[in-house]
């Protein structure tokens, strides 16, 4: 071979550059760009006197805080048009909603022509699932009944604090990419309703190895200003029913913990850009529980397979979680089944590169139709055609699962105890007997409550709901407004990515992804598969629209993917369900009015700490308090732990900080004293002097509320 001249070589390393660069430029023409911006607020309700929503347990009423809720917001856009965005928010919440819903849409309206982009069509609200937040903010009368109506406070906190979050994420629009991975999670979920489960087609079963759904897919945000990611949203399907239905202190459950852990992580991660947001949302969480352990009797035998019962009774049969064992209300279990979900997403955020696909088509749509349930006819793909119905419940509703008694599990209030609950009394006259043809088209469910025919005084469940999908790229995200059991999930799923190849939603070299967002918008129960229906579970008794929802679902996210493809319209809105957010009513007494014990003042410490601890004790402190209700302190802290470095009090801790407990106890009704207790279940910390620190609102008999605060003694911790 000859040798090259000087100017050959030179010709030749200017070919290879620029096939370099050739390369590189395909490489980084593969990751589309986005506007993409991210914002996290507080929405903390009442965290006492107010029932928890989602297992509807008349008795769990709020006592304190041990982890305060948070709105995160997403907003994606197409760098070319503006109109073309979605906004998601994850809310640490039992569900979407639609009182919620119109109240976000209100607000961002008010916001002005900036905010005109986001409405109807492209706001996805979804709720984590959780079962241990402040109620009382639903626009259904069915979930009021056990929180006694709809408070205003509760609502707003919500509201506020979502429009603050999406706001955030308005604020920070930059350009940026993204990118999708998964991972499988193996120990973090169990099916809760295997018996339904297997009544599924064996061939179908057969394709999947679990019966839950075990993937965890992380969508990851990255600008492109400095390369920093500025969060994740992480999709699992996993039940927030990791703390007990006695449980009565605010927690986000084990998606909340997920998300403290992962943003804690980030706090310190050189890829991470300041204000970092991790959203642990849920997906297709219908039979899918964090009692890993399964359901046993409280004697210790398995409950029966079918019905889940002990002797014929459901109240005795138990889900669970990894550390039952530690008898704390589900507490130390619920850390777990977060950590569960943390580990590997911080596992697949490192190795995030190596396994990731990039989004590459710089296209982003949204739709969003309402739509009517009660009689809709369609054709199934075998051209059968079938109907939906009106919502009703079915009898295995009231027994609930075994992961907590039934949501609005009102029966309890039924005879006897009426008085106890103001809002039964005045609602349980409404009851009606379905009609033949309703009974026809619920079969072979036995209708217990027949919500959708019951309108007085305002309606009682949905029967218009919120049909959406979102898409970036070749990212498509179903959000239902039911929550979606395992198999209906992966049914949907394949029909969804069949119909994106087939209708060119998606670029012809690329597969979509698909994931489900449950339950989002609304609160319509459930929806399991037709032959889950059959044997009528709690997820079958509660799939509201009949035997055929799923196929319906399918149908009316399918017909109208063409809606995805860049360029396409939008549907008719479709009629709006009613707003029940004036007419609602409200049996939640407000706080009168605070007042210390005689001879004392606000703020004073009753019991002090002692003056040392080994690490891994818990430290208690005492306070002369007043009703949390009279300020949220949202976005601020109602207990704090300092710590003296070099002689300047640090705060270590706050109201976000799982092993941080605060406990309010009325001490005197009339009198309108109450106590405090600043518990820290302290597990190692850096040896030093320590103090609590409590923040309080009082309010006097005109109504005037007065901030106080006050600190412990001094103490120690030694080191271990
Ligand atoms: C997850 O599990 C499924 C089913 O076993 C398997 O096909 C898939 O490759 C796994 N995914 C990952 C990322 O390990
Ligand atoms: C539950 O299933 C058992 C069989 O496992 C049956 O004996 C019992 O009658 C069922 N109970 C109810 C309430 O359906
Ligand atoms: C709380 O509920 C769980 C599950 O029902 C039960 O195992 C536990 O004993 C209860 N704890 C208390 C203190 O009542
Ligand atoms: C949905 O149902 C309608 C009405 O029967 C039918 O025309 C249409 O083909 C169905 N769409 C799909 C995707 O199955
Ligand atoms: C179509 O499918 C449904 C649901 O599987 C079934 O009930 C019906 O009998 C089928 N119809 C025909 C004509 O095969
Ligand atoms: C509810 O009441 C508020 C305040 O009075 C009012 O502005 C709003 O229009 C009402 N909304 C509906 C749907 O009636
Ligand atoms: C600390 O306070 C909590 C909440 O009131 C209580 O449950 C716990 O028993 C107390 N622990 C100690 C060690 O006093
Ligand atoms: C408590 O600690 C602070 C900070 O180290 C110190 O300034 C103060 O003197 C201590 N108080 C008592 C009573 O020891
Ligand atoms: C495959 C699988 O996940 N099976 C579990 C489903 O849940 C039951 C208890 O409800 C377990 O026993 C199975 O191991």
């Amino acid at each position: 071979m000859a040798s090259l001249t000087k100017s050959d070589r030179h010709i030749l390393s200017v070919t290879t550059y620029n096939m370099l660069l050739l390369v590189l430029l395909f490489v980084w023409g593969c990751s589309a760009t986005y506007k993409i911006g991210v914002g996290k607020s507080d929405i903390t309700g009442p965290v006492v006197e107010v029932n928890f929503m989602g297992y509807a347990y008349l008795s769990q009423v709020g006592t304190g805080l041990r982890q305060r809720l948070f709105a995160r917001a997403f907003i994606v856009g197409d760098v070319d048009d503006a109109n073309n965005c979605f906004v998601y928010v994850n809310l640490d919440t039992a569900c979407g909603d639609t009182a919620v819903r119109y109240g976000i849409l209100d607000a961002l309206a008010a916001l002005g022509s900036e905010y005109a982009v986001y409405g109807q069509q492209n706001v996805a609200v979804v709720g984590t699932h959780q079962h241990s937040g402040p109620g009382a903010w639903m626009n259904y009368l069915l979930p009021q009944v056990t929180s006694l109506g709809f408070d205003q406070q509760s609502y707003e906190a919500i509201v506020t604090g979502a429009v603050a979050a999406i706001r955030q994420a308005h604020e920070s629009l930059t350009e940026g990419s993204l990118a999708v991975a998964t991972t499988n999670v193996t120990d973090a979920n169990i099916n809760r309703s295997l018996y339904a489960y297997l009544n599924n087609p064996a061939a179908e079963r057969a394709r999947y190895t679990s019966s839950t759904d075990e993937t965890m897919t992380m969508l990851r945000f990255r600008r492109a200003s400095d390369g920093l990611d500025v969060g994740v949203l992480v999709w699992f399907a996993v039940h927030g029913t990791s703390a007990y239905e006695n449980n009565t202190h605010v927690t986000a459950d084990n998606k909340g913990v997920a998300e403290y852990l992962f943003e804690k992580a980030m706090a310190d991660a050189a890829s991470a850009a300041d204000g970092f947001v991790a959203a642990f949302t849920q997906s297709s969480v219908g039979d899918s529980s964090p009692n890993v352990l399964g359901a046993w009797c409280d004697d210790g035998s398995p409950c029966s397979f079918e019905n889940s019962t002990c002797d014929g009774v459901a109240g005795s049969c138990h889900g669970r979680g990894p550390a039952f064992r530690a008898l704390d209300l589900g507490i130390t279990s619920c850390y777990e089944i977060g950590r569960r979900q943390f580990a590997p997403a911080l596992q697949l955020y490192e190795t995030f590169d190596s396994v990731a696909t990039a989004l590459t088509d710089p296209s982003v749509r949204a739709f969003h139709f309402f739509h009517q349930m009660d009689g809709f006819t369609f054709a199934l793909p075998n051209g059968t055609e079938v109907a939906t119905c009106a919502a009703a419940l079915g009898y295995s509703f009231a027994a609930g699962t075994t992961d907590g008694p039934g949501p609005f599990d009102f029966t309890q209030a039924d005879s006897g105890v009426a008085d106890a609950n103001p809002l039964w009394a005045v609602v349980s006259d409404l009851l009606e007997t379905p009609t033949a043809a309703q009974v026809a088209c619920q079969a072979p469910k036995p209708i217990l409550l027949d919500v959708g025919q019951m309108t007085e005084p305002y309606a009682w469940a949905p029967n218009i709901v919120d049909v959406q999908l979102l898409r970036v790229g070749q990212l498509i995200v179903i959000v239902s407004p039911s929550e979606v059991t395992t198999m209906s999930g992966r049914r949907w799923k394949d029909a969804i990515r069949t119909a994106a190849v087939e209708q060119g939603v998606v670029a012809a070299d690329v597969d979509p992804i698909v994931v489900v967002s449950s339950p989002a918008n609304t609160y319509a129960h459930y929806v399991a598969t037709p032959e889950e229906y059959a044997i009528q579970r709690y997820e079958g008794a509660s799939t509201l629209y009949g035997p055929w929802q799923l196929p319906a679902y399918i149908n009316l996210t399918v017909s109208n993917i063409g809606y995805l493809v860049a360029g396409a319209g939008s549907p008719a809105e479709g009629t709006y369900p009613p707003d029940n957010r004036n007419v609602s009513l409200d049996f939640i007494a407000g706080v009168v009015y605070d007042s210390p014990p005689l001879g004392y003042a606000f703020g004073d410490v009753l019991v002090q700490p002692a003056s040392s601890y080994a690490a891994g004790e818990v430290v208690n402190a005492t306070f002369v308090g007043a009703n949390p209700r009279n300020n949220l302190r949202l976005g601020e802290t109602f207990a704090a732990v300092e710590q003296a470095v070099a002689d300047v009090w640090t705060v270590v801790m706050d109201d976000w900080d799982w092993y941080l407990e605060y406990t309010w106890a009325q001490t005197d009704v009339l009198l309108g004293s109450s106590q405090v207790v600043v518990s820290w279940e302290t597990q190692d910390p850096a040896p030093g002097v320590y103090r609590m620190h409590y923040y309080g609102d009082w309010k006097d008999v005109l109504g005037t509320v007065t901030s106080f605060e006050s600190v412990s003694t001094n103490f120690t911790i030694s080191g271990t």
